[in-house]
Parts: C-alpha cells; structure tokens; sequence
C-alpha cells in the first residue's frame, strides 16, 4: 500500500508541473516479467516451467508453459502476492500441520494469498480461486495457457513489476492414483480433495531478461511459442512447445 501510494503521488505531483512527468511515472512500473516455475516442496511433482507476465499499467497478458504435470485434471493457477508474505515460493519447512505435503494455506506466508485468478474464460478475481472448470487440464501432462488484457488493481501491478508476486500452478497426485482423490479435502474448498488445490509448481516473476519484449511473446496467439521456447531455455520447455504449438492450433480451430 506504502508503494502505491507513493506512486500516485508522484504521478499527481508530476501532472502539477508537467503531463509527461506523470505519464512517466506511470510507465515505470510496466514491465515484462519471468517465472521458472519448480516443484513445490513435499509434494512429489516433477513439473517445470516458465511464465510470462507483461505489465502495462494495470492491464497484463499472461503467458505459461509447463510440463509433467498430473496429466489431464484442472490446473488451478493464480498470481499470488501479499504485502506480509516473503515474496517466496514455499519450502519444506512451511509444513505445519506435519503432514508431509505443503498445501495451499501453508504456503501463504511464503507467496501471500492469491490475486489474480489464471482462468481460461471470465472472472480472474481471487473469487475464481478453485474455479476447476475454468482451469488448464494439462493434456498429457503440459500446460498451456495464454490470456491477455486481464485488469489487475495497481498494487499488484506494482508487486509483480517489483518482484515481490507468484505464479503458483495447482493441482498434485500425492498418492500416485493418477487423479484428484484421497482423504485430505482441500483448505481452499472442503468439496474436493486435498491434491486438487495444493501448490505443484511455483516461481516468483522478475523482470525479464533485457530484449524479452523483442522475442515474441506479444500479446497475439500466433506469435508466441518461438518466444516463450527461446526465454526459458530449458530442454522441458522446448518439449513443452511442441505440445503448446499442437494445442494452440487445435484451440483455434476449434
Ligand atoms: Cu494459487
């Protein structure tokens, strides 16, 4: 709260003399941002990835990739953030029942609470938090999801820009059953299990390495892959790709 509101001031401030002193201001806290998601501790995910957040004001378009998850379920995915947390994914020591495995609310003082809702379709508020049919499932394992033009409140624009918000992907198979059961229910909604909600990869978004905006990952659907393939860099995400470029074409024909 403390940033935004210094923000705004100097935005009013800069107005008072000049309008293009205000409309810096307000340009710098847009930004091009990365996660390189990795397995939450104690919850046995060998998943990675790579997520994309560009920041224009308070509107930003989102991109992900990711592979090995649990093949074929909803992927609950959010932007995390809170003032108090540590601007951190979770470790092993976050376990405070004992129970073994991190869930969502355990890892709350690491990332925060969730923020922005990674939905395929509609509402991204935080109500949309466990909108399980509204989620990426994964098929075969890799995750694909591309959004643009989600408006976000200020603040969180400014933590994501700041390096202090998470992009946390849901969704674990602690007993290797191959989908969403067991007898744990889910902190986050009673109504599901345990391994629905509880966090499977995480990252914290930086600012993008320098000529991230020139590598292809606008906001268009067409021209996307090549970039998000080059910025991770990883051998995973190059497998993820292929898969990205096959699911895209089918979504688009669809
Ligand atoms: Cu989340």
């Amino acid at each position: 709260m403390h940033r935004t509101f210094t923000l705004a001031s100097l935005a009013i401030a800069g107005l008072a003399v000049s309008p293009f002193v205000g409309v810096g201001a307000a340009v710098a806290a847009d930004g091009d941002t990365m996660a390189n998601l990795q397995p939450v501790a104690l919850n046995g995910v060998n998943a990675s990835g790579s997520a994309m957040v560009q920041v224009n004001g308070t509107r930003i378009d989102v991109t992900m990739a990711a592979s090995g998850l649990l093949p074929d379920n909803p992927h609950a995915a959010h932007i995390h953030f809170g003032d108090d947390a540590r601007h951190e994914c979770p470790t092993a020591g976050e376990d405070a029942d004992g129970s073994g495995t991190i869930n969502t609310t355990e890892g709350g003082p690491a990332y925060g609470p969730v923020m922005v809702s990674l939905t395929t379709t509609g509402d991204t508020s935080p109500d949309s938090g466990v909108a399980v049919d509204r989620f990426e499932t994964a098929p075969g394992g890799e995750l694909t999801y591309e959004r643009g033009s989600i408006t976000v409140a200020p603040e969180i624009a400014a933590a994501i820009t700041a390096g202090e918000a998470a992009v946390v992907v849901h969704g674990v198979d602690h007993n290797g059953s191959g989908m969403y059961d067991g007898e744990t229910k889910s902190d986050l909604d009673p109504s599901l299990p345990t391994e629905a909600t509880d966090p499977a990869i995480c990252g914290i978004l930086s600012a993008a390495p320098a000529g991230g905006a020139d590598t292809g990952l606008g906001g268009t659907a067409s021209s996307n892959d090549g970039g998000l393939i080059a910025l991770g860099g990883g051998l995973v995400l190059v497998a993820a790709g292929t898969g990205a470029v096959a699911a895209r074409k089918a979504r688009a024909s669809a």
